[in-house]
């Protein structure tokens, strides 16, 4: 770990898992670099990647235990957690505790986690935030192989003929995977894409054909695929015949719900020609990849959606090929590592069930215990009604924000409150949930820590250490092992080191496994501690047949099911459970947006990732703006019958009549309303029980504040005195978008109380207009400033964020300051388009129109915008006109 040493390591983002390297420098920073030896990645990394050296500051970093918010030394946290625990168990058994627990912990965490809840604890109230991500992507793999088996690797993307993208923003998502598809389709121009969402996003800019389809009608959408190849003759018999079992029930079932074109049409509100053209496709073409994520995944039928998707493949024998298959993209780093150890309540480790006796009886025997829950524990929201209702007395959150992102989250917050004991792991000192805790676990970090994860394409990465956790922060597997210890379950816990945990976690997925279950690290049961050090990249199954890994599953059509034949299932779709009302019209769509990752724990530290979307909104269709009364960049109340929000409002026309979208981002660190899941219904799928979060029904009003007004200020100031108010980290200065109900009489104490009174002070006031404008300068250098209006026309916050960089204001700076505009001769970049190099939308205007740019890589020559990451590049075609 010594200075200026290049550690090859993993993203912590995204489930692409690209390989970084990163060099700490001699002045406490990190250099981030895509590594072009990971098969993840190539050497590609995304905005959100390449601004990891922005993200390993310790500024709110918690770095103490903590109880009832002292802190106290290690030993007394420990002893206390697990004194509690157990006190617990014995009052009201096991099933009184719950771990809520993260796809964005190392599998070697997630190993002792739920070794400790279901191993020895005995409880399967053991849940994790993957519930809310891919669990029905899991119970459709299930339903369909027999396993939860993702079988395509990422190559087969690319060399697929067509990909059909359903219900995933892959452009904004999983960056570094678009961008390969990207470079195949114009490598191979034969190469066709067909997306399927209600929104235009930028995934669609690679797309073919894109089908914006009433929301929650893939199943009909596919199921009427599947009648189309049978009507048409494009079935693969054989296969059907001598690997699937269920085909007529299937078929008959498509029939019913889809059985023609006008059918399908009036299901999916798509034009029958449309879906005339995708069946074609798909039918036509025998390379086919459907890739999916929660636009099918969260749903109250995502478990039906993916089978009706993967009955398609089956019937016509298309996977276990190359370039075939099923694909379920999963979100989080470590998503699929939690599969693997069992994290999810409803699963035993390395894909046993817990229900299943032969299981249970291996597990027991393998981890020597006699407590091995029998039962399937509370899935995510039934776990927090348990905590609710007082069922489960204690808890213990790691790795995941609760608070912000679960459905019906005011719910969430209430049954946290109340709980006796909430304990959480995190490494951030203030989170809506931390600010619930009892007792507070210093967890270290990514680049702190030490371990592995398993991407999408079910490849284990090492992610390994190169900084050394700053105060007292542990690794999570540290920390529960520890608790373990104390509770009396020493010996099951001798875990010294990541390594220990891996080899047992090996050896379990190959005990008396002889082919019966997919997940088999049998070639990594004995690997030795230099060798775990310097484990490359490989995927699972990783056994004496494959000692290299598996890039392709089924390619002996042989499935994990007591004939081994895969199942068809017979779909009858079913549209959301929640409908629009008079009272509630329009349908809430979430995800996410580029540069963000999920509660902005940490994304929101780096300044270049703030600049893309800084505030929360929602973006609307302009003949639902129109019709709602809804100006662009005006705010806007969104309710549902469970909460409300307020966002700015963006008028698109990439948005579906009828349904709104606001990304998942904001938390109440971060803005004064703005926490989606406080209006998203906690209605869950009833076999994978993940959440509906793509359609809510809802109502929205123009908010009307007396004054709007912004905040940049070079130290972090408090703003919530105002009504409505957003924090953004900028580059030297802090951004606070403000709104208030009540009149500010004296706008300029009201400012000096924000921005102090220690300095050269510039205002503007008139009274009548309800306008005031100051700049607050300190030894010539810009300390802050105020724009207040009364309505939200205020000047561009671009030029004035700028001035923040200047070791000294010119006289010109100064005399335009209070115009918030600049003067002849001094430029305004506009909103920031490309992170990576900070090129804004001004800049590239003026660019295109002065050097007559028509394309992409001539924007990328002039300005370097798009050649890094790239994922600005639908952004640059649209400035373009294309
Ligand atoms: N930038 C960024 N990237 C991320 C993350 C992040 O926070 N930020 N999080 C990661 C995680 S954990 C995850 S799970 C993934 C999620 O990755 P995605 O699933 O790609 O992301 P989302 O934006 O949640 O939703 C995908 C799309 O589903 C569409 N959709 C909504 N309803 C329907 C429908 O009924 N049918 C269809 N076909 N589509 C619909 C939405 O309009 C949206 O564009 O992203 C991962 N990558
Ligand atoms: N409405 C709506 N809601 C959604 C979604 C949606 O699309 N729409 N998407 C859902 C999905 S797919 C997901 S995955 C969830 C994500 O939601 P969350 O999991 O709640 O979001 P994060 O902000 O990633 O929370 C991770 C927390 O762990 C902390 N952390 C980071 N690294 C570590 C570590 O190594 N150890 C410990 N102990 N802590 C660490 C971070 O600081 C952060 O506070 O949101 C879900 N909620
Ligand atoms: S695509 Fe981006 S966020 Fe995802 S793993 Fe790669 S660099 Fe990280
Ligand atoms: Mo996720």
């Amino acid at each position: 770990m010594g200075k200026e040493q290049t550690i090859q390591t993993t993203c912590p983002y995204c489930g692409v898992g690209c390989g970084v390297l990163a060099t700490p420098q001699a002045d406490g920073t990190v250099s981030i670099e895509g590594d072009s030896n990971h098969p993840a990645n190539l050497g590609r990394l995304c905005s959100k990647g390449s601004a990891l050296g922005e993200t390993v500051d310790h500024g709110n970093r918690l770095l103490h235990p903590k109880i009832d918010g002292k802190r106290v030394p290690w030993d007394e946290a420990l002893n206390t957690v697990s004194r509690k625990f157990n006190d617990i168990i014995a009052k009201h058994g096991p099933n009184a505790i719950g771990f809520y627990v993260s796809g964005q912990i190392l599998t070697e965490d997630y190993y002792t986690a739920n070794k400790l809840m279901k191993g020895f604890i005995g409880s399967a109230n053991i849940d994790t935030n993957s519930r809310l991500c891919m669990s029905s992507a899991v119970a459709g793999y299930k339903r369909a192989f027999g396993s939860d088996s993702v079988p395509c690797s990422y190559e087969d993307l690319e060399q697929a003929d067509l990909l059909v993208i359903t219900g995933s923003n892959l452009a904004w998502c999983h960056p570094v995977i678009f961008q390969r598809i990207r470079q195949a389709k114009e490598d191979r121009p034969e190469m066709k894409v067909v997306v399927i969402d209600p929104r235009t996003t930028a995934t669609c800019d690679l797309a073919d054909l894109h089908l914006p389809l009433r929301p929650g009608s893939d199943a009909s959408l596919f199921n009427g695929l599947l009648n189309y190849l049978k009507k048409e003759d494009y079935l693969d018999l054989d296969f059907l015949e001598q690997h699937t079992e269920g085909f007529s029930a299937a078929l008959k079932a498509a029939k019913t719900s889809a059985g023609n074109i006008p059918q399908v049409s009036a299901v999916t509100e798509l034009p029958e020609q449309d879906i005339i053209k995708f069946y074609q496709l798909f039918a036509s073409t025998e390379k086919v990849i459907t890739l999916y994520s929660q636009g099918v995944n969260q749903s109250t039928s995502g478990t039906d959606k993916s089978n009706s998707i993967i009955n398609c493949h089956l019937a016509t024998g298309r996977l276990g090929k190359p370039a075939m298959g099923p694909f379920s993209m999963t979100g989080q780093p470590n998503a699929m590592g939690g599969r693997e150890v069992g994290g999810l309540s409803n699963q035993l480790a390395a894909h046993m069930e817990i229900t299943n006796p032969e299981h249970h009886d291996r597990v027991s025997r393998f981890w020597e215990t006699d407590r091995l829950a029998t039962e399937n524990g509370a899935k995510a929201v039934d776990l927090f009604n348990d905590v609710g209702e007082g069922k489960i007395k204690a808890v213990w959150i790691m790795a995941t924000n609760p608070v912000v992102s679960l459905p019906d989250a005011d719910k969430v917050k209430a049954a946290l409150e109340q709980c006796e004991l909430v304990v959480v792991s995190e490494c951030e000192s203030n989170t809506d949930t931390t600010e619930l805790a009892d007792i507070l676990l210093p967890a270290a970090a990514w680049g702190e820590k030490d371990g592995t994860v398993t991407n999408s394409e079910r490849r284990i990465s090492h992610q390994r250490q190169f900084l050394i956790a700053p105060g007292e922060a542990r690794p999570d597997w540290w920390i529960i092992t520890q608790v373990a210890r104390k509770m009396g379950f020493e010996k099951a816990f001798p875990f010294e080191k990541p390594v220990d945990v891996f080899r047992e976690h090996a050896r379990l997925s190959a005990f008396e496994n002889n082919g019966s279950r997919d997940f088999d690290l049998s070639g990594l049961a004995e690997i030795s501690d230099e060798a775990y050090e310097k484990l490359a990249p490989i995927q699972w199954p990783v056994s004496d047949n494959a000692p290299a890994g598996t890039a392709r599953l089924f390619t002996d059509y042989q499935f994990f099911t007591p004939n081994g034949k895969a199942r068809m299932v017979p779909i009858e779709p079913k549209l959301p459970e929640n409908k629009t009302s008079d009272d509630y019209p329009l349908v809430l769509n979430t995800g996410r947006i580029r540069d963000q990752w999920h509660t902005m724990t940490r994304t929101g530290r780096a300044v270049r990732l703030n600049a893309h979307i800084p505030e929360p909104m929602v973006q609307i269709h302009p003949v639902d703006a129109q019709n709602w009364g809804l100006v662009d960049g005006a705010l806007a109340q969104v309710s549902s019958k469970l909460g409300k929000m307020i966002v700015r409002v963006v008028i698109t026309d990439e948005q579906r009549p009828g349904s709104v979208f606001v990304p998942i981002h904001w938390s109440n660190q971060s803005a004064s309303l703005a926490r989606v899941d406080a209006l998203v219904a906690a209605v869950v799928d009833p076999i994978s029980g993940q959440p509906e979060s793509k359609h809510t029904p809802v109502k929205i009003r123009p908010y009307q504040p007396v004054w709007h007004g912004f905040i940049l200020s070079r130290h972090p100031i408090s703003v919530k005195d105002a009504n409505y108010w957003v924090k953004v980290r900028g580059g030297q200065f802090w951004r606070y978008e403000i709104a208030g109900e009540q009149e500010i009489q004296h706008p300029d104490v009201w400012a000096q109380k924000h921005l102090g009174t220690n300095g050269e002070w510039l205002d503007f006031i008139d009274k009548k207009a309800g306008r005031y404008r100051a700049g607050i300068i300190v030894g010539n250098r810009l300390e802050g400033v105020v724009f207040v209006a009364p309505d939200h026309d205020l000047p561009a916050r671009s030029w004035l964020s700028q001035l923040f960089t200047s070791p000294s204001l010119t006289d010109e700076e100064r005399y335009s300051l209070l115009v918030g505009q600049p003067g002849k001769g001094q430029k305004d970049c506009g909103a920031i388009v490309c992170s990576c190099f900070g090129v804004g939308e001004n800049t590239l205007k003026e660019a295109i129109a002065v050097g007559k740019l028509t394309s992409v890589d001539e924007i990328g020559n002039k300005l370097n915008a798009g050649t890094n990451c790239g994922s600005c590049i639908p952004e640059l075609k649209k400035l373009l006109g294309h």
